[in-house]
């Protein structure tokens, strides 16, 4: 019956292709938003190159992207209040049974169902139907999810045809055995700038028994582009489950001698330097943004569940990004979106060094001159913070090959960093596996940019920087990190921080030094270079980093800054053990006993320390702790 109600509303192509999965549950899905949400008619997408470069025709068509001056660049925006995670409105739909504890967004299943059900009603009409399949992570792999979204927004529908792994093969070769996560999404009703009107009824839903998200009212790409952030929730709760991890973090291999590549992965909040990491000239990139890391034999190996980068824009210039800079301006499939466009057709963005800053031109807010304010009487600048650019990796010139293996990489250094101006040394090693989940992952802190009143901003703790992202208690997160890391050979636990400065507010580091801690942390992972030791972990030696600084950036490294970056600061380290002591008593009741033992002791070291040396304590003082 599914089948011949189907068959009535879909042409003939789209239902041919749609046989050719044997998967009731699949069927069933369709048919019901089909019917459900109303579009006049339905695209089903099996990722071959004429259907996708259908989908993408589609979105310049509809108006949902403008065309650019560049060959294949084009431009979307979204609502002026459209602009980023609605974190408010991004629940769980959870039934009475369960509890992911204070700090996670939730409400009642059977409530929020119903509701999403009836905003959804005939919320297509007008609207076609995209029907697309994708794969999270490489073909043929034990580490990868299908996915079917359904979608009324070419936009969105041509984003992910750039993002992800086309998994229509996928779904015909699994049949009945696959078991896929579902998204609908709907932009809802247009304006004549074709952004989505009714925001009030924004919301995005996750209902983790079904392993289906929601989202309608909206088309910011964080709340629309399903494989994305809502994957990444359903992933991690079913990870919870399995034993394995999906995580918030970059894959990037970094060079060693001899043509050696270490993978590496990196948890940092937001405009912490997560994506110029991964983009460092000389490294390659596997992802900037998600990663599955699963124990296969004993060894911890990781795949990217996307294929392309959703990445902020704000900044990129041609001396810091040259790799992205180059990719943005060479002809290629981009979407630009909630950039500035000029006269001539260009894309133009805050921090962009190509030319003197437009004084008119056309952004989210509409047509623009410098100095606008909107309703609210904010000045509206040139394009938006979150103004981003979404690309297919393949474009780039550093793409590791590695991306589509199904067996992953081997993870060998896993990376937590934050905006941190007082505390952290710029970089430094854990002592093990569990000291470097309490103490670096679990104790994750970035501080809010408060560049207007020229202090350090406000410290927010950010677990692993997944906590927008958690789909479980926390505790119960941490714990699973515990676990996760009992194997013979874990991989070693960094920590960096690009942002440490002096009493007088300066940064004690350029941007680019993070190419050498880089490097210091390959060697580290293969016992070539040695440590010294300090109350909080592992740093690097002054010769060591003398000769990587010479090698890596062609500089001499002076020993004054060096005993600036690495002096141990008692009082701040202290402070941050007691803030995150903090968090974890008050605000996460299943905490694992562990991390109170774990920053117990390395409080003791720190009291001890300062006995012995005072409150800044120079790295020449403490012991060599050799390889
Ligand atoms: C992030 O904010 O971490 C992003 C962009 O990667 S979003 O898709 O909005 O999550
Ligand atoms: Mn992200």
């Amino acid at each position: 019956m599914e089948d011949e109600s189907l068959k009535a509303t879909l042409d003939v192509d789209s239902y041919q292709k749609l046989k050719k999965i044997d998967n009731p549950e699949l069927i069933r899905f369709i048919t019901r938003y089909r019917e459900l949400c109303s579009p006049d008619d339905v695209f089903v997408c099996t990722g071959s190159r004429e259907d996708v470069q259908y989908i993408r025709a589609e979105a310049i068509r509809s108006g949902e992207e403008k065309e650019l001056a560049i060959e294949g660049h084009t431009v979307h925006f979204d609502g002026y209040y459209d602009q980023a995670r609605d974190k408010k409105n991004t629940k769980f739909l959870l039934p009475p049974d369960v509890d992911l504890g204070p700090g996670i967004n939730a409400m009642d299943r059977d409530e929020g169902l119903k509701e999403i059900h009836e905003i959804l009603r005939g919320i297509m009409r007008g609207h076609r139907m995209y029907v697309l399949f994708f794969c999270l992570g490489p073909l043929n792999s034990q580490f990868s999810i299908p996915a079917v979204q359904i979608t009324d927004s070419s936009y969105v529908a041509h984003s992910e045809c750039l993002l992800y792994r086309q998994g229509y093969t996928e779904f015909v070769r699994l049949g009945r055995s696959n078991r896929f996560f579902k998204f609908v999404h709907s932009a809802g009703e247009l304006d004549a700038r074709k952004t989505s009107i009714n925001i009030a009824k924004r919301r995005i839903y996750i209902d983790l028994e079904t392993e289906t998200v929601y989202s309608t009212n909206t088309q910011y790409g964080g709340n629309t582009i399903g494989l994305k952030k809502l994957a990444l929730r359903l992933a991690l709760n079913r990870a919870s489950k399995e034993g394995w991890l999906t995580e918030h973090m970059f894959i990037m291999g970094v060079h060693g001698p001899d043509g050696r590549v270490t993978y590496f992965t990196g948890a940092f909040p937001s405009l912490c330097g997560k994506t110029s990491t991964s983009m460092l000239k000389g490294e390659s990139i596997v992802g900037d943004d998600i990663a599955y890391l699963r124990n296969k034999n004993g060894v911890i190996r990781a795949v990217n569940p996307e294929k392309g980068i959703f990445g902020i824009i704000q900044g990129v210039n041609s001396r810091d990004d040259p790799i992205i800079w180059n990719a943005l301006h060479a002809p290629g499939e981009i979407i630009f979106s909630n950039v500035l466009v000029t006269d001539a057709k260009m894309p133009y963005w805050s921090g962009n060094d190509s030319s003197d800053p437009p004084t008119r031109g056309y952004n989210h807010a509409g047509e623009w001159v410098a100095g606008a304010r909107d309703e609210d009487g904010n000045e509206i600048p040139v394009s938006h913070p979150n103004a981003r650019f979404t690309l297919d990796m393949h474009l780039l010139e550093n793409l590791d090959p590695e991306l589509d293996n199904p067996e992953g990489v081997e993870i060998r250094g896993i990376i937590y960093g934050g905006r941190d101006s007082d505390t952290r040394v710029p970089v430094e090693e854990s002592f093990d596996w569990v000291h470097g989940v309490i103490t670096m992952g679990a104790a994750l802190e970035s501080e809010t940019t408060a560049a207007t009143l020229g202090t350090g901003g406000e410290r927010k703790i950010n677990p692993m920087s997944n906590l927008d992202f958690l789909s479980i208690p926390i505790g119960r997160y941490i714990e699973n990190h515990l676990r996760f890391g009992m194997v013979d050979n874990p991989p070693r636990i960094f920590a960096v921080n690009y942002f440490l400065k002096d009493a007088d507010g300066n940064f004690l580091n350029a941007r680019n030094d993070k190419a050498v801690w880089l490097k210091w942390m390959e060697l580290r992972t293969h016992n070539e270079i040695g440590a010294i030791k300090t109350p909080t972990g592992l740093i690097p030696r002054y010769n060591d980093l003398k000769k990587l600084f010479l090698i890596v950036r062609g500089l001499e490294y002076q020993e004054e800054a060096y005993t600036k970056q690495f002096t141990v600061r008692v009082p701040e380290n202290l402070a941050k053990l007691e803030r995150v002591e903090k968090f974890y008593r008050t605000k996460v009741p299943d905490t694992p006993q562990t991390l109170f033992i774990v920053l117990e002791e390395q409080r003791k070291r720190l009291i001890q320390a300062r006995e012995e040396f005072g409150d800044y304590i120079s790295p020449f003082a403490l012991a060599d702790a050799g390889l």
